[in-house]
Protein backbone atom coordinates (compact mmCIF):
# COMPACT_ATOMS: atom_id res chain seq x y z
CA UNK A 1 0.00 0.00 0.00
CA UNK A 2 1.29 3.50 -0.99
CA UNK A 3 0.69 6.65 1.28
CA UNK A 4 -2.56 7.48 -0.17
CA UNK A 5 -3.86 4.27 0.19
CA UNK A 6 -3.06 4.35 3.75
CA UNK A 7 -4.90 7.20 4.10
CA UNK A 8 -7.42 6.49 2.68
CA UNK A 9 -8.01 2.90 4.17
CA UNK A 10 -7.18 4.20 7.20
CA UNK A 11 -10.23 7.51 7.40
CA UNK A 12 -12.79 4.52 5.80
CA UNK A 13 -12.15 2.59 8.66
CA UNK A 14 -10.00 -0.18 6.73
CA UNK A 15 -8.33 -2.09 10.15
CA UNK A 16 -6.00 -4.07 7.69
CA UNK A 17 -4.62 -0.20 6.41
CA UNK A 18 -4.16 0.56 10.26
CA UNK A 19 -2.02 -2.80 10.79
CA UNK A 20 -0.49 -2.37 7.76
CA UNK A 21 0.53 1.53 8.70
CA UNK A 22 1.51 0.10 12.91
CA UNK A 23 3.62 -2.39 11.14
CA UNK A 24 5.23 0.07 9.06
CA UNK A 25 5.50 2.50 12.10
CA UNK A 26 7.71 -0.29 13.65
CA UNK A 27 10.30 -1.12 11.22
CA UNK A 28 14.06 -0.44 11.12
CA UNK A 29 14.16 0.85 8.02
CA UNK A 30 13.44 4.60 8.04
CA UNK A 31 11.69 5.25 4.69
CA UNK A 32 9.17 2.81 6.21
CA UNK A 33 8.82 4.77 9.33
CA UNK A 34 8.72 7.83 7.47
CA UNK A 35 5.94 6.76 5.44
CA UNK A 36 4.03 6.05 8.94
CA UNK A 37 4.87 9.63 10.15
CA UNK A 38 3.93 11.13 6.84
CA UNK A 39 0.58 8.99 7.09
CA UNK A 40 0.31 10.46 11.10
CA UNK A 41 0.47 14.24 10.14
CA UNK A 42 -1.43 14.15 7.42
CA UNK A 43 -4.82 13.39 10.09
CA UNK A 44 -2.84 15.53 12.35
CA UNK A 45 -3.46 15.90 16.42
CA UNK A 46 -6.58 14.22 17.83
CA UNK A 47 -7.41 16.37 21.23
CA UNK A 48 -10.09 14.63 22.46
CA UNK A 49 -8.85 10.78 22.66
CA UNK A 50 -8.93 9.69 26.38
CA UNK A 51 -5.01 7.24 26.43
CA UNK A 52 -5.22 5.18 29.38
CA UNK A 53 -2.41 2.73 30.86
CA UNK A 54 -3.05 -0.24 32.22
CA UNK A 55 0.18 -1.23 34.13
CA UNK A 56 1.14 -3.97 36.56
CA UNK A 57 3.23 -7.46 36.65
CA UNK A 58 2.55 -10.48 34.57
CA UNK A 59 -0.29 -12.25 35.38
CA UNK A 60 -2.28 -9.32 37.85
CA UNK A 61 -4.84 -9.69 35.49
CA UNK A 62 -4.69 -6.60 33.15
CA UNK A 63 -5.70 -8.16 29.78
CA UNK A 64 -8.90 -9.84 31.90
CA UNK A 65 -9.37 -6.40 33.34
CA UNK A 66 -9.35 -4.64 29.84
CA UNK A 67 -11.97 -7.40 28.51
CA UNK A 68 -14.30 -6.24 31.42
CA UNK A 69 -13.56 -2.47 30.99
CA UNK A 70 -13.52 -2.24 27.64
CA UNK A 71 -16.87 -4.22 27.26
CA UNK A 72 -18.56 -1.54 29.52
CA UNK A 73 -17.29 1.43 27.81
CA UNK A 74 -18.33 -0.43 24.71
CA UNK A 75 -21.77 -0.21 25.78
CA UNK A 76 -21.98 3.97 24.83
CA UNK A 77 -22.40 3.56 20.53
CA UNK A 78 -20.18 6.71 20.89
CA UNK A 79 -16.98 4.69 21.91
CA UNK A 80 -14.38 3.21 19.98
CA UNK A 81 -11.58 1.14 21.45
CA UNK A 82 -8.20 0.30 20.28
CA UNK A 83 -5.83 -1.78 22.80
CA UNK A 84 -2.35 -1.80 22.45
CA UNK A 85 -0.45 -4.27 24.45
CA UNK A 86 3.19 -4.31 24.93
CA UNK A 87 4.68 -7.44 26.58
CA UNK A 88 8.35 -8.03 26.33
CA UNK A 89 7.98 -11.71 26.79
CA UNK A 90 5.70 -12.40 24.03
CA UNK A 91 8.13 -11.10 21.83
CA UNK A 92 9.85 -14.31 22.29
CA UNK A 93 7.02 -16.85 22.27
CA UNK A 94 4.58 -15.19 21.21
CA UNK A 95 2.74 -17.31 23.87
CA UNK A 96 1.11 -14.37 25.76
CA UNK A 97 0.17 -12.79 22.67
CA UNK A 98 -2.35 -15.60 22.08
CA UNK A 99 -2.97 -15.62 25.76
CA UNK A 100 -3.71 -12.18 25.53
CA UNK A 101 -6.57 -13.04 22.70
CA UNK A 102 -8.27 -15.41 24.67
CA UNK A 103 -8.38 -13.25 27.28
CA UNK A 104 -9.78 -10.85 25.24
CA UNK A 105 -12.46 -12.58 23.34
CA UNK A 106 -15.91 -10.20 23.49
CA UNK A 107 -12.72 -7.01 22.28
CA UNK A 108 -11.66 -9.11 19.68
CA UNK A 109 -15.08 -9.59 18.15
CA UNK A 110 -16.59 -6.12 18.59
CA UNK A 111 -16.64 -4.38 15.54
CA UNK A 112 -15.68 -0.79 17.71
CA UNK A 113 -12.96 -2.67 19.16
CA UNK A 114 -9.21 -3.13 17.99
CA UNK A 115 -6.34 -4.95 19.22
CA UNK A 116 -2.93 -5.43 18.28
CA UNK A 117 -0.03 -6.45 20.25
CA UNK A 118 2.73 -3.83 19.81
CA UNK A 119 6.73 -4.67 19.59
CA UNK A 120 9.88 -2.94 20.37
CA UNK A 121 11.51 -4.50 17.21
CA UNK A 122 15.32 -3.76 17.49
CA UNK A 123 15.00 0.25 17.60
CA UNK A 124 16.80 1.88 20.45
CA UNK A 125 14.71 2.40 23.25
CA UNK A 126 11.79 1.20 20.92
CA UNK A 127 9.27 0.04 23.06
CA UNK A 128 7.07 2.78 24.09
CA UNK A 129 8.56 4.85 20.60
CA UNK A 130 6.71 2.32 18.65
CA UNK A 131 3.65 2.17 21.17
CA UNK A 132 3.27 5.86 20.97
CA UNK A 133 3.61 5.93 17.03
CA UNK A 134 0.82 3.00 17.19
CA UNK A 135 -1.37 4.78 19.76
CA UNK A 136 -1.38 7.97 16.87
CA UNK A 137 -2.54 5.73 14.00
CA UNK A 138 -5.32 4.31 16.15
CA UNK A 139 -6.35 7.95 16.87
CA UNK A 140 -6.14 9.06 13.42
CA UNK A 141 -8.15 6.11 12.42
CA UNK A 142 -10.92 6.69 14.39
CA UNK A 143 -10.37 5.12 18.28
CA UNK A 144 -11.66 7.90 20.53
CA UNK A 145 -10.28 5.61 23.80
CA UNK A 146 -7.04 3.99 23.92
CA UNK A 147 -5.81 1.51 26.25
CA UNK A 148 -2.22 0.36 26.11
CA UNK A 149 -1.39 -2.76 28.90
CA UNK A 150 2.01 -2.69 29.41
CA UNK A 151 4.45 -4.83 32.24
CA UNK A 152 5.45 -2.50 35.05
CA UNK A 153 8.50 -4.04 36.11
CA UNK A 154 11.33 -2.57 34.60
CA UNK A 155 12.88 1.22 33.09
CA UNK A 156 11.47 1.24 29.70
CA UNK A 157 7.74 0.57 31.09
CA UNK A 158 7.58 3.22 32.98
CA UNK A 159 7.87 5.37 29.82
CA UNK A 160 4.27 4.22 29.08
CA UNK A 161 3.04 7.08 31.73
CA UNK A 162 4.40 9.41 28.74
CA UNK A 163 1.94 8.16 26.84
CA UNK A 164 -1.30 8.47 28.66
CA UNK A 165 -3.40 10.46 30.22
CA UNK A 166 -4.47 8.18 33.52
CA UNK A 167 -1.92 5.99 34.82
CA UNK A 168 -3.37 2.63 36.10
CA UNK A 169 -1.73 0.39 37.98
CA UNK A 170 -2.97 -3.18 38.40
CA UNK A 171 -2.11 -5.02 41.67
CA UNK A 172 -2.88 -8.43 43.41
CA UNK A 173 -4.62 -8.73 47.12
CA UNK A 174 -1.63 -8.75 49.42
CA UNK A 175 1.85 -7.82 49.73
CA UNK A 176 3.91 -4.38 49.87
CA UNK A 177 5.31 -3.50 46.30
CA UNK A 178 8.30 -5.12 46.59
CA UNK A 179 6.48 -7.99 46.77
CA UNK A 180 4.60 -7.55 44.10
CA UNK A 181 7.70 -6.52 41.66
CA UNK A 182 6.63 -3.36 41.39
CA UNK A 183 8.88 -0.39 40.93
CA UNK A 184 8.35 2.04 43.88
CA UNK A 185 8.64 4.73 41.39
CA UNK A 186 5.48 3.55 39.47
CA UNK A 187 3.45 4.11 42.64
CA UNK A 188 4.07 7.22 42.76
CA UNK A 189 2.78 7.76 39.09
CA UNK A 190 -0.67 5.99 39.81
CA UNK A 191 -3.79 7.97 38.91
CA UNK A 192 -5.69 5.12 40.05
CA UNK A 193 -4.59 1.87 42.08
CA UNK A 194 -6.92 -1.57 41.42
CA UNK A 195 -6.09 -4.62 43.42
CA UNK A 196 -7.71 -6.66 40.73
CA UNK A 197 -8.79 -10.51 41.75
CA UNK A 198 -10.94 -9.13 45.02
CA UNK A 199 -13.02 -12.86 44.57
CA UNK A 200 -13.38 -15.80 46.73
CA UNK A 201 -11.03 -16.27 49.46
CA UNK A 202 -9.07 -13.45 48.31
CA UNK A 203 -11.47 -10.62 48.73
CA UNK A 204 -11.36 -9.80 52.48
CA UNK A 205 -7.65 -9.75 51.66
CA UNK A 206 -8.27 -7.50 48.68
CA UNK A 207 -9.70 -4.64 50.61
CA UNK A 208 -7.15 -4.74 53.35
CA UNK A 209 -4.49 -4.22 50.70
CA UNK A 210 -6.42 -1.59 48.98
CA UNK A 211 -7.08 0.19 52.19
CA UNK A 212 -3.09 0.19 53.01
CA UNK A 213 -2.37 1.61 49.74
CA UNK A 214 -5.01 3.92 50.10
CA UNK A 215 -2.99 4.99 53.49
CA UNK A 216 0.12 5.38 51.70
CA UNK A 217 -0.78 7.24 48.93
CA UNK A 218 -2.44 9.81 50.90
CA UNK A 219 1.18 10.30 52.35
CA UNK A 220 2.57 10.93 48.90
CA UNK A 221 2.30 14.86 48.02
CA UNK A 222 -0.82 15.65 45.87
CA UNK A 223 -0.14 16.20 42.04
CA UNK A 224 -0.52 19.23 40.12
CA UNK A 225 -3.25 18.49 39.34
CA UNK A 226 -4.91 18.07 42.90
CA UNK A 227 -5.50 14.26 42.37
CA UNK A 228 -4.99 12.33 44.85
CA UNK A 229 -4.78 8.47 43.36
CA UNK A 230 -7.92 6.22 44.13
CA UNK A 231 -7.46 2.97 44.90
CA UNK A 232 -10.58 0.43 44.13
CA UNK A 233 -10.69 -3.52 44.50
CA UNK A 234 -12.09 -5.44 41.25
CA UNK A 235 -12.97 -8.39 40.12
CA UNK A 236 -12.32 -8.50 36.37
CA UNK A 237 -13.61 -12.40 35.82
CA UNK A 238 -16.15 -11.62 37.89
CA UNK A 239 -17.24 -8.06 36.57
CA UNK A 240 -16.94 -6.59 39.90
CA UNK A 241 -15.44 -2.93 40.47
CA UNK A 242 -15.70 -2.29 36.58
CA UNK A 243 -18.07 0.35 36.87
CA UNK A 244 -16.38 1.93 39.79
CA UNK A 245 -13.31 2.25 37.67
CA UNK A 246 -14.89 3.99 35.52
CA UNK A 247 -16.63 6.46 37.72
CA UNK A 248 -13.30 7.05 38.84
CA UNK A 249 -11.66 7.50 35.32
CA UNK A 250 -14.90 9.65 34.28
CA UNK A 251 -14.17 11.93 36.87
CA UNK A 252 -10.38 12.44 36.37
CA UNK A 253 -11.48 12.70 32.83
CA UNK A 254 -13.29 16.01 33.86
CA UNK A 255 -10.65 17.25 36.08
CA UNK A 256 -8.12 17.14 33.81
CA UNK A 257 -10.15 18.79 30.87
CA UNK A 258 -11.79 21.17 32.67
CA UNK A 259 -8.67 23.39 32.39
CA UNK A 260 -5.97 23.30 30.99
CA UNK A 261 -4.08 20.36 32.47
CA UNK A 262 -4.37 17.62 29.81
CA UNK A 263 -2.88 20.16 26.88
CA UNK A 264 -0.09 20.64 28.82
CA UNK A 265 0.49 17.59 29.99
CA UNK A 266 0.45 16.56 26.24
CA UNK A 267 2.62 19.20 25.52
CA UNK A 268 5.12 18.22 28.22
CA UNK A 269 4.78 14.86 27.01
CA UNK A 270 5.65 15.69 23.30
CA UNK A 271 8.68 17.70 24.59
CA UNK A 272 9.57 14.19 26.42
CA UNK A 273 9.42 12.33 23.17
CA UNK A 274 11.17 15.05 21.51
CA UNK A 275 14.17 14.96 23.59
CA UNK A 276 14.15 11.15 23.70
CA UNK A 277 14.49 11.39 19.80
CA UNK A 278 17.41 13.37 19.71
CA UNK A 279 19.07 11.53 22.84
CA UNK A 280 18.53 8.41 20.65
CA UNK A 281 20.37 10.22 17.49
CA UNK A 282 23.55 11.22 19.39
CA UNK A 283 24.01 7.60 21.19
CA UNK A 284 23.35 6.28 17.95
CA UNK A 285 25.85 8.99 16.52
CA UNK A 286 27.99 7.30 19.50
CA UNK A 287 27.71 3.70 18.02
CA UNK A 288 29.39 4.83 14.70
CA UNK A 289 32.62 6.31 16.90
CA UNK A 290 33.40 2.64 18.67
CA UNK A 291 35.18 1.31 15.26
CA UNK A 292 37.12 4.39 15.06
CA UNK A 293 37.64 4.05 19.46
CA UNK A 294 38.97 0.53 19.13
CA UNK A 295 41.14 0.87 15.93
CA UNK A 296 42.56 4.66 17.36
CA UNK A 297 43.51 3.28 20.97
CA UNK A 298 44.93 0.17 19.53
CA UNK A 299 47.30 1.88 16.60
CA UNK A 300 47.70 5.22 19.36
CA UNK A 301 45.99 7.21 17.01
CA UNK A 302 42.50 8.07 17.70
CA UNK A 303 40.37 10.84 15.32
CA UNK A 304 41.32 14.32 15.20
CA UNK A 305 38.43 15.51 16.87
CA UNK A 306 38.64 12.68 19.49
CA UNK A 307 41.96 13.10 20.65
CA UNK A 308 41.52 16.94 21.00
CA UNK A 309 39.98 16.49 23.92
CA UNK A 310 41.67 13.60 25.70
CA UNK A 311 45.20 14.90 25.54
CA UNK A 312 46.18 18.58 26.34
N1 LIG B 1 -9.55 -15.00 40.53
C1 LIG B 1 -9.29 -14.11 39.59
N2 LIG B 1 -8.44 -14.42 38.59
C2 LIG B 1 -8.20 -13.48 37.65
C3 LIG B 1 -8.81 -12.19 37.67
N3 LIG B 1 -8.37 -11.49 36.61
C4 LIG B 1 -7.52 -12.29 35.94
N4 LIG B 1 -7.42 -13.48 36.55
C5 LIG B 1 -6.63 -14.65 36.11
O1 LIG B 1 -5.25 -14.34 36.22
C6 LIG B 1 -4.52 -14.93 35.14
C7 LIG B 1 -3.72 -13.87 34.40
O2 LIG B 1 -4.62 -12.97 33.78
P1 LIG B 1 -4.18 -11.99 32.61
O3 LIG B 1 -5.34 -11.09 32.35
O4 LIG B 1 -3.61 -12.72 31.48
O5 LIG B 1 -3.02 -11.18 33.34
P2 LIG B 1 -1.95 -10.16 32.71
O6 LIG B 1 -0.68 -10.90 32.50
O7 LIG B 1 -1.77 -9.10 33.76
O8 LIG B 1 -2.53 -9.61 31.46
C8 LIG B 1 -5.55 -15.64 34.25
O9 LIG B 1 -5.57 -16.98 34.59
C9 LIG B 1 -6.85 -14.95 34.62
O10 LIG B 1 -7.97 -15.78 34.44
C10 LIG B 1 -9.73 -11.91 38.75
O11 LIG B 1 -10.31 -10.84 38.88
N5 LIG B 1 -9.91 -12.91 39.67
MG1 LIG C 1 -1.79 -9.51 29.50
Amino acid sequence: MNKEELIQGIASGDSRALSKAITLAESTRPEKRNLALEVISHFGPQNNTYRIGITGTPGAGKSTFIEAIGTLLLEDPDRTIAVLSIDPSSEKTHGSILGDKTRMNKLSAHSRAYIRPTSSGSQLGGLAKNTRLAMLLCEAAGYNTILIESVGVGQGETEVAQLTDLFTLVLNPGGGDELQGIKRGIMEMADIVVINKADGDAERQANLTAKEYSMALHLMPENENKWIPKVITSSALQDKGIDTFWEKAFDFEKRITSGDWKATRRKEQMHYWTRKSVQDLLLAKLDKYEEAIVKGLATGKLPEEIAKDLVK
